[in-house]
Parts: C-alpha cells; structure tokens; sequence
C-alpha cells in the first residue's frame, strides 16, 4: 500500500516485528486468546464493504471503501500502541487523519462526539456467537479528539493492506489511548450530541472509562498501568524484557495535553 512517510509522526523507537504485530492480537470477534484472531479472521470477507458515516452532519454518506481509499493522501506514521493489559508495541501505521473524513460530511453544530462501530455478522466473525461483549464493538471519542491531526483512520500497516486480523479493511487508531478504543473492521461512523456508552464501559464499567487515556498514575483496574512489556523486545516475545515505564498519554502529552486542561483525569478515567 503506497504512502508518504511522515517523519512528524516517527517513534523513533525500534518497530515491533511485523511477524508480532500480526500474530499477537486482541480482536474478540474472532475468540479471546491472542493467536486466535490471526488464525481465524481469514473469513472476513472485506470486500465489498461500505462504510456509513451519519448523525449530525449535514452530508451523511455512504462511503465505497475503494473511495473512501482515495479521501486524502495515505501516511505512513510510526505510533506507539498500549493495550490496557499491560504490553505495547511500535507500529508503522497507514491511514490518514479521521478529520478529513469528518470534514467531508460537515458536522453540525450538534456533533459532540463520535461512535464508530464494527462490523455485526456473527457467520463472518464468530466470536459475536459469545456474549463476552454487547455487539457490536462500539468505541467513540469526543468530537475534538476525533478532529486531532494524530487519531488515524488506517487502511494498512508495514506497507501493507491491513491483515484481518488488525482490523481490516478499515480501523481507528488513537495513539494516546487504551488500544481497545482502537475499534476494527469499521463499518458506520455517527457524530452524535451526547457521549456514548462504549461496548467496554457497558462490560465492566468501574474499570473501563469513557476516555480511557495511557496514564501511569491511574489505574481503575485491579492491577498497575505504570509499566507496560515491549512485546518482541528480548527473547520469548519480551516476557525477560525489563518493563517499560509508561509514560502519560502514552507519550503524547506534548501533543494532547491541552484537550483536557482543567479536566481531573482521576475522575474522567
Ligand atoms: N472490533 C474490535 N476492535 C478492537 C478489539 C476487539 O476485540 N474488537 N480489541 C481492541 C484491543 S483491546 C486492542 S489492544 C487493539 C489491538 O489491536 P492489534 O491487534 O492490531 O494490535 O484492538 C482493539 N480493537
Ligand atoms: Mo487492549
């Protein structure tokens, strides 16, 4: 998949290998443990596909996804990644910013948050079968972290068409976040007045918030978010590594700090 590096966007971290990024996988519509995605996602069909974006918006559209692969130039960008469970990897994305889809539809003044779901079709994704989560995966964000020149809609990944199993034929990604607001295999996109309750909220909601951003100092959880293991560092997939500190925003404070002054992230976890 060609794309245009942007050095803005590099970790300058050394990337995690691909034969990890690919294998190592939360997606739960295709089972719980890690390898299952990679070894089951091969039955999503992911063309052809559309993609609806509608709610408050002046032009709500239907989006062929070979069109909406021609919205704006692809990038490639370099982001750090960190799953709630404690590991994170280095990943060269390719997408482009999630605004200038939005600005395609022109939000209306209405539009304070976003919903992006997943695809719902249980004979494709079979882990929908499992009420492990209300489906489908349903993530949002609200309407300024949607609009931030570092929330990507991404197609592909290390020069590549995304693998199924990364979320293909489209997905969110949102460096400074928890990866599971990364939703996958996205199929509609809602700009919506009020801030919605997201498949991980409504399944444990005391550990599971709506923002969900990488901090060090909180962890609802009943375990630590201060460090994080580098998955491919060292041998045996990093489980010798020493951990990583990890840091606030997952690094991106320079970049999004400003979008919650004056909010106590204690609170709006
Ligand atoms: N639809 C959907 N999206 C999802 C998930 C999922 O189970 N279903 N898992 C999330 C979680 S918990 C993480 S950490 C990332 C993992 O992305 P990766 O497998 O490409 O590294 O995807 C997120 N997006
Ligand atoms: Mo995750």
């Amino acid at each position: 998949m060609p794309a245009t590096r942007n050095a803005e966007y590099g970790a300058h971290e050394t990337l995690t290998p691909y034969s990890d990024v690919t294998t190592y996988n939360n997606f739960y519509e295709f089972g719980t443990s890690k390898s299952d995605p990679a070894r089951y996602a091969g039955s999503l069909h992911t063309r052809p596909w559309t993609v609806v974006v509608d709610g408050e918006v002046h032009k709500p559209r239907r989006f062929d996804i070979d069109a909406l692969l021609k919205l704006a130039p692809m990038q490639e960008r370099i982001y750090r990644h960190r799953c709630v469970e404690g590991w994170s990897m280095v990943i060269p994305w390719i997408g482009y910013p999630l605004s200038a889809l939005l600005r395609a539809v022109e939000p209306t003044g209405n539009a304070k948050f976003i919903t992006y779901q997943t695809l719902l079709d249980p004979a494709e994704m079979p882990g929908q079968n499992d009420p492990v989560l209300a489906w489908p995966y349903l993530e949002g964000l609200r309407m300024d972290e949607a609009m931030h020149p570092l929330t990507l809609l991404a197609f592909g990944l290390y020069g590549e068409v995304l693998p199924n199993q990364d979320g293909a034929p489209l997905r969110m990604v949102i460096p400074w976040k928890y990866g599971f607001k990364g939703g996958k295999s996205i199929v509609r996109i809602s700009l919506v007045e009020r801030q919605p309750v997201t498949s991980w909220m409504r399944a444990v909601p005391n550990w599971y918030g709506f923002y969900s951003n990488v901090n060090p100092d909180v962890s609802p959880q009943n375990w630590s978010q201060a460090t994080e293991r580098r998955i491919g560092d060292g041998r045996f997939g990093g489980l010798f590594a020493p951990r990583l500190k990890t840091r606030l925003f997952n690094g991106y404070a320079k970049q999004v700090a400003d979008l919650y002054r004056g909010m106590d992230l204690r609170r709006d976890f």
